[in-house]
């Protein structure tokens, strides 16, 4: 994912590039935070933190009915940052969202932005969608891509 993010920006440079990536995604490729600061990537990453591999654990609790150990401990983002140079911000309240989002836009790039995530909501909507199914048996696949294809999976 990082390196994308990067790749974008070399190719766009006149543009910040910004991204959205869960924690298990970033730290699959965190060794690119030094790529980035050392190409000046004017770029913004904002890590959605649920503390595992959320949509692997999404998947296998509804192919399986559980999961196994999908967790993550993460590090210390603000160390993360600040070792590799990176500025750094945090966020837990939806309210402060949008500040926060134009805050590490408008200042210099590379910069990490960590938001708490918490996913119980897709098992609920699976839950409705799987209910939403049962009456579109008559409805052509390619209208309800998402829908069909949680129902081919389980
Ligand atoms: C290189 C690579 N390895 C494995 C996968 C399979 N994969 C898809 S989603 C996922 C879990 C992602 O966890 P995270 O980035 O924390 O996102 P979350 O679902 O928790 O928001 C994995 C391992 C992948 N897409 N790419
Ligand atoms: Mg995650």
């Amino acid at each position: 994912m990082l390196l994308r993010t990067i790749s974008a920006a070399v190719i766009g440079p006149n543009r910040k590039v910004m991204t959205i990536v869960g924690d298990g995604g970033f730290l699959t490729n965190v060794q690119e935070m030094e790529t980035a600061r050392r190409l000046n990537s004017d770029v913004a990453v904002m890590v959605w933190e649920d503390g595992g591999y959320g949509l692997i654990e999404w998947e296998q609790d509804n192919t399986y009915g559980g999961h196994a150990d999908l967790s993550l401990r993460n590090p210390k983002w603000g160390l993360l940052a600040e070792s590799f140079f990176w500025s750094y911000n945090y966020v837990d309240e939806s309210a402060a969202l949008l500040d926060t989002i134009k805050t590490v836009l408008d200042r210099p790039a590379p910069s990490l932005f960590v938001a708490p995530i918490d996913y119980r909501e897709n098992a609920i909507l699976t839950k409705h969608l799987g209910e939403i199914t049962m009456g579109l048996q008559d409805v052509p696949l390619a209208v309800y891509p998402l829908v069909i294809s949680r129902v081919e999976s389980s």
